[in-house]
This record gives structure tokens, C-alpha cells and sequence, in this order.
């Protein structure tokens, strides 16, 4: 029996991942999803869920004096979204760069935006932009137990 590292770990690095309700509607779940299970991070957390508004509100609340923050609420509510908590070291600011820029016209090829995206109202993906907002953003999308405890057999083969 041997004890994991990453329960010996304190704490892990998690980012809250969304898969937008243009992303489900156009069939790009399983690639998205792909992209981080590839690369190396670990899913903790993964549900298709209709938001409410206040929900939405809420995680978008530092733009609410934006123009555009009805149209993004409108937006997010329209369909379900797929809620996701991945797990690493690095894992935000690594999600972020896999993800892309806001505007997918100037994410670089090869990111989930430059790839699958052509508009910033349609920019298919959410990761949150640091590992507080991360740890907010899980709090505010998953119900305490929701997220799975448990360890993959490829962490050796990831991490030295
Ligand atoms: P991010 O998602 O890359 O972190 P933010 O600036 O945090 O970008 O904006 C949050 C979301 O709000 C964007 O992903 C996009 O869906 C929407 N958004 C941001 N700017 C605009 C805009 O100028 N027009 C329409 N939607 C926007
Ligand atoms: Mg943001």
C-alpha cells in the first residue's frame, strides 16, 4: 500500500473549466474535454448543467457595468453549459493558454478559441484566470461533494 503524493500534497492547483451552451450546441464537448485530458490534468469534477441566471450573474459579476453583460448573461443561460474542475500544478494559467485568447480571431491556431471559435460572444470555453478565482468559481458551480476524489494510474507517468 503505498500513500498517493497528491493526498501527501497540501493543496493542489484546480481551475473551473465551462464548455459555453455554443460549445454543446455544436457538438464540441468531447473535443474540448479531449484537450485537457490530453494534456495531462486531472478531472475532478464534470456535470452538464442548466444555469441560472443569478448563477451566471454572479460568476460574471466584475463585468456587470460592461456593455455587453446582458448579452453574456443571455448568452450563458441559453442552453446547458458543461461545468468541469480540473486539477495541477500550473493548472490555470496553463488552461488559460490551451484555451486562447478572448478573441478567438487572435487566439493562436492550435487553442481551443483559435481553433473551434470565430467571435468573443461566441468564444465557446470559460477558465478562470487565477487559482482564487478558481477555487471561487468551483465553490460557486459545484455542490460540496461533487467532486471526486481520486487518483489516476497515469499520474506516475506524468509527474516525476
Ligand atoms: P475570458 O473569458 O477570456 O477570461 P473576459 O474578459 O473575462 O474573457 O470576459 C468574459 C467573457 O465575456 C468572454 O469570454 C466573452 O464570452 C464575454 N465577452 C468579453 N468581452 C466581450 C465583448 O466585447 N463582446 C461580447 N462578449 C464579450
Ligand atoms: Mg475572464
Amino acid at each position: 500500500f503505498q500513500l498517493s503524493s497528491s493526498l501527501l500534497r497540501k493543496e493542489v492547483e484546480q481551475t473551473y473549466i465551462m464548455i459555453k451552451p455554443d460549445g454543446v450546441q455544436r457538438g464540441l464537448v468531447g473535443e474540448i474535454i479531449s484537450r485537457f485530458e490530453k494534456k495531462g490534468f486531472l478531472l475532478k469534477g464534470l456535470k452538464l448543467f442548466q444555469c441560472p441566471k443569478d448563477l451566471a450573474q454572479e460568476h460574471y459579476k466584475d463585468l456587470k457595468e460592461r456593455p455587453f453583460f446582458p448579452n453574456l448573461i443571455d448568452y450563458i443561460t441559453s442552453g446547458p453549459v458543461v461545468c468541469m474542475a480540473w486539477e495541477g500544478d500550473g493548472v490555470v494559467a496553463s488552461a488559460r493558454k490551451l484555451i486562447g485568447a478572448t478573441n478567438p480571431l487572435q487566439a493562436e491556431p492550435g487553442t481551443i478559441r483559435g481553433d473551434l471559435a470565430v467571435q468573443t460572444g461566441r468564444n465557446v470555453v470559460h477558465g478562470s484566470d487565477s487559482p482564487d478565482n478558481g477555487k471561487r468559481e468551483i465553490g460557486l458551480w459545484f455542490k460540496e461533494g461533487e467532486l471526486a476524489q481520486w487518483e489516476s494510474v497515469q499520474t506516475p507517468w506524468l509527474i516525476e
